[in-house]
């Protein structure tokens, strides 16, 4: 066998095989292997007059086809199948090869195999790919991590094979051990969170309006040639216009609306906990799909819950419409504000550095958050890579601004008439909340001071302090 692959594949599933067609379509000699052989034929017989494959039917021959260092991708299912992956790789691999886990791995599982396989003189490279099949075959976002060091020789593959946006590639180095896989679970909680936006407003629309799945549709399609220019918008515009061909009803209206997950958006909301960030448009997301699935709950609320809601009449139809697109873009900018919130503590607590504004770059085209509007978050960290809220960056507060009586008319609007709206409401609410001068804080600190003993600063002097609640009521200093 000689060692003549630049790069090799092991999971040839639908996005190993995507990844490595794309691979041999950029010109190079790529390895290919699956735990069972069928899945490596199929993908010779059908793709193979695409590239230069090697294929292999077992792990050593495909170790053995790899030129040094070599470059092993790992697109299995994550989890414990990762695991076995880099159990059978190690006694075969040589110092300085690389080991790269392209699948949804959590990044703690990232952090504990790097520090594993580093030990031994490996790299290792978690990497989130965004972009489904689709984008495996024709052109990822791509999040690696792991060493400076592996990315010199990695990277330039893998950014010839990501998608490029005016021919920058949406791929960069994020960070050591797990941060690409953190960063890759953030954009798949955006996701989850624009996702759940797009929805409220659909239904705002529809409950306000009356309007059907195809002129809904038709908005959605208008506004997706302005601000709101994104792959989730226009996607929705054409699912709403597609009609099912069983029934001849609008496609939207004979899915069942119980949404479900594969687990990203609630790995997000568990360590934005962690980490006391405040992903509220994420977590309200999430827990609207949790609402969708509980149905013994839904059937007893739908069946005793009045509503006390009064029969929602649009007077201006244009401007209800524009109030929803001005309310969707101004909760979306808070859902990533918070999301790159939590990046940036990540990053400290963990020690990654982070360049939140090139994550930003590399989501401009590949993945399914991919939007004009990121464009300016880019340009918001590259005016200060330090800030502390993109809300706050100039751009943003003035584009949230233009659309703040609107955002406060349809939430109070939908709340009003009985419709929910989780995600449009809890932005707006955080949106408030860290414009505040002074929030009701104050009083939780003194009620845990009463009840517990838990001390509270004060506005007026440094220290910390007690009063004797159940005693004088004298103040003393901790
Ligand atoms: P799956 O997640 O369905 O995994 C199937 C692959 O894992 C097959 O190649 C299978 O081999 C292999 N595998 C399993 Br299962 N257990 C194994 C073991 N113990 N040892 C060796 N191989 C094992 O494939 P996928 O949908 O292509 O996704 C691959 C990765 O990419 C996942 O981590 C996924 O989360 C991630 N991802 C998927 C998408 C997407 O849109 N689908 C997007 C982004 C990332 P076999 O053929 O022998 O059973």
């Amino acid at each position: 066998m000689t060692a003549r692959a630049q790069i090799g594949v092991t999971g040839l599933a639908v996005m190993g095989r995507n990844l490595a067609r794309n691979f041999a379509r950029h010109g190079y000699t790529v390895a290919v292997h699956n735990r069972s052989y069928a899945k490596t034929q199929s993908l010779i017989d059908e793709a193979g007059h695409e590239g230069d494959f090697v294929p292999s039917e077992s792990m050593a021959d495909f170790v053995a086809s790899l030129a040094r260092p070599r470059k092993v991708v790992i697109m299995v299912k994550a989890g414990a199948a990762t695991d076995a992956v880099i159990d059978e790789l190690l006694p075969l691999l040589e110092t300085g090869d690389i080991v790269v886990d392209a699948g949804n791995a959590h990044f703690p599982d990232t952090i504990r195999r790097e520090e594993a396989l580093a030990a031994r003189g490996l790299h290792f490279v978690g990497t989130g790919v965004s972009g489904g099949e689709e984008g495996a075959l024709n052109g990822p976002s791509i999040m690696p991590g792991g060493t400076r060091e592996s990315y010199e020789s990695l990277g330039p593959i893998l950014e010839a094979i990501s998608a490029k946006v005016d021919g920058t590639p949406c791929c960069t180095y994020v960070g050591p051990n797990g941060a690409g896989h953190f960063v890759k679970m953030v954009h798949n909680g955006i996701e989850y969170a624009d996702m759940q936006l797009i929805a409220e407003a659909y239904d705002l629309l529809k409950q306000g309006l009356g309007a059907s799945a195809a002129e809904i549709g038709e908005i959605f399609s208008e506004w997706n040639s302005g601000d709101l220019e994104s792959f989730l918008i226009e996607i929705t515009a054409d699912v709403l216009q597609h009609v099912d061909a069983a029934t001849g009803q609008a496609f939207v209206d004979i899915v069942l609306d119980q949404a479900e997950q594969k687990g990203t958006g609630r790995w997000t909301v568990q360590n934005g906990l962690d980490l006391g960030v405040p992903i509220t448009g994420i977590a309200e997301a999430t827990f609207a799909r949790a609402l969708s699935g509980s149905v013994p709950q839904r059937e007893a609320g739908a069946a005793a819950l009045p509503a006390a809601a009064g029969t929602w009449e649009v007077a201006d139809r244009d401007a209800f419409v524009e109030d929803v697109r001005l309310a969707l873009y101004a909760s979306k900018v808070v859902a990533y504000s918070q999301g790159f919130d939590q990046i940036a503590a990540a990053s400290a607590e963990y020690g990654w550095d982070v360049d939140r504004g090139a994550m930003a770059r590399i989501w401009r085209g590949g993945c399914i958050i991919r939007a004009r509007f990121l464009n300016r978050i880019t340009e918001a960290y590259e005016r200060d890579a330090a800030l502390p809220l993109l809300l706050a960056d100039e751009y943003f507060t003035g584009a949230v601004a233009n659309g703040l009586p609107a955002w406060r008319r349809v939430v109070s609007r939908a709340a009003l008439n009985g419709v929910p709206t989780p995600a449009f409401s809890s932005s707006l609410a955080y949106y408030d909340g860290v414009r505040a001068q002074r929030l009701p804080a104050a009083l939780i600190q003194a009620q845990r001071d009463f009840f517990g003993a838990h001390t509270y600063r004060r506005t007026d002097r440094d220290g910390v302090f007690h009063t004797e609640w159940s005693g004088d009521r004298t103040e003393q200093e901790a």
